[in-house]
């Protein structure tokens, strides 16, 4: 069977600024929370390798965009990193930046190589952090100021923007779950940080849109397919929908809909946990949706009813709702916890067509990390990733089966491009089309998935 992809398909991988620029103080960037939280708490960080010792794309990126090139990108999605571009998140413009991400996206365009761009990969400011981060109005409006400047200064280049990378992470890491700062556990105050990510999205929206630029813009959420563990027994299947409101559709729905889920309006107000909410602010909302969506996918949600009754007497948590299920069998990625569940994102776009409008989506991160690569090098010093090209592929096939469906995805990115830092992995799990030597000063070599994944471009599929 030959897999063929619709014309023009995005073929491409995605990173983000914090992941893979580097150096802290470089050139007048300020410290996001990123840096100052590693600087505070090495310890809690996999293997002390911090945010500034990255891939240093910040001085290699020309290199890189070769090696896109060899890899058969036609699209490539990174993010500005705020604190570069206004070291104290209002105010000054750092020009050193402007002219960094003006000469990336150049570089990119003159090699035939689109640059889709999101503004907020979970880096916030440190100074913002300071006054509350997304818990404080200030940040949203500083939020908007800061995308409509990106806007002027780079819309004649960048055609395609995100609002946000994950908006629900924040949420989780930095006011649930604690593996983002500032590592607090308040149900109140993740509705807050929740509510002010989608106020502030759909506020860069009507910017873009109002400011006559010929582009698109969206957002990038992390889909999660919650199942139910017996879809014939209503409590189970009704604790998935919640797990879906929580941690999908609070984002999903206002993108695309303009309206937050009905069933969590209802628990946030019996909680008594409403967020402050301004005159016109739903308007807002309802009026400036999404043109574009992009959709990581990397693991489902096993759902099963909660065995004990809800509890609110102790603070509130989502996980009162439900209880996640420990499903047997399951095929997993070991390095990273993550079950692999290919036929997920075939639902996720399945839901998109049937409940969101058929709304234009690509895959925007889909992709597998793995410890230890280096004993997959062959003679000739080449990762033979074999592993990585079966995941995609077992990927693309649903993507294709979606889109002969009808659904309108125009484009998969894996990530990542070249294997960088991230957040609390350090560079344990590797994810890249290309290898980076950190022993070498960040020496590059394509991988075998990178060299497969330009024929998959070439073809606009695979047999
Ligand atoms: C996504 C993020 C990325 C990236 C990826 C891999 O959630 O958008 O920034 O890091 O996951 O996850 P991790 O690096 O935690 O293994």
């Amino acid at each position: 069977k030959t897999y063929t992809f619709p014309e023009n398909f995005w073929w491409g991988s995605a990173a983000s600024g914090p992941q893979t620029e580097g150096r802290v103080s470089n050139d007048g960037k300020g410290e996001n929370i990123w840096d100052h939280w590693y600087a505070l708490e090495p310890e809690k960080f996999f293997d002390q390798v911090g945010p500034e010792k990255t891939s240093q794309v910040y001085t290699k990126y020309k290199e890189d965009v070769q090696l896109m090139k060899e890899t058969g990108h036609n699209t490539f999605r990174t993010s500005i990193q705020w604190s570069r571009l206004i070291p104290e998140g209002t105010g000054e413009i750092n020009q050193k930046a402007v002219s960094f991400y003006r000469d990336y996206f150049t570089e990119l365009l003159n090699n035939g190589i689109e640059p889709f761009v999101n503004l907020y990969h979970f880096d916030m400011p440190l100074s913002l952090q300071e006054k509350g981060g997304w818990l404080s109005r200030e940040t949203v409006d500083a939020y908007v100021s800061y995308a409509a400047a990106c806007f002027e200064l780079f819309g004649d280049l960048v055609k395609k923007w995100f609002t946000h990378n994950e908006p629900i992470v924040p949420v989780e890491g930095g006011y649930l779950y604690q593996f983002h700062y500032p590592n607090h556990i308040n149900m109140k105050e993740a509705v807050q940080v929740g509510y002010h990510e989608n106020l502030a999205s759909a506020k860069a929206i009507k910017a873009y849109h109002e400011g006559g630029h010929d582009g698109e813009i969206g957002i990038i959420l992390n889909l999660t397919p919650s199942y139910p563990r017996d879809e014939t027994n209503q409590d189970d299947v009704k604790a998935a929908q919640i797990a879906d409101a929580f941690f999908n559709r609070s984002f999903l729905d206002p993108a695309v809909k303009g309206e937050f889920p009905q069933e969590l309006i209802e628990i946030v107000k019996t909680l008594g946990i409403m967020p402050d909410i301004h005159e016109g602010d739903l308007e807002l909302i309802r009026e400036n949706t999404i043109d574009l969506l992009g959709i990581n996918y990397y693991q489902p949600r096993r759902i099963k009813a909660k065995e004990t009754p809800i509890d609110h007497e102790h603070s509130p948590m989502p996980d009162d709702y439900f209880d996640n299920y420990d499903m047997p069998n399951k095929k997993m990625n070991p390095y990273r916890g993550w079950e692999i569940y290919e036929k997920g994102i075939y639902d996720i776009l399945t839901n998109t067509r049937e409940n969101y409008g058929n709304i234009k989506c690509y895959i925007s991160e889909n992709g597998m990390g793995v410890e230890g690569e280096e004993r997959f090098v062959n003679s000739e010093g080449m990762i033979e990733d074999d592993y990585r090209i079966e995941f995609v592929t077992d990927h693309l096939k649903y993507v294709h089966q979606a889109i002969q469906e009808g659904t309108n995805c125009v484009g998969y990115h894996m990530w990542t491009c070249m294997d960088n830092w991230s957040w609390t992995n350090a560079y344990k799990n590797r994810y890249g089309f290309i290898a980076v030597d950190l022993a070498q000063d960040g020496k590059r070599t394509i991988k075998k998935s990178g060299r497969w994944f330009k024929t998959v471009s070439e073809k606009n599929g695979f047999d």
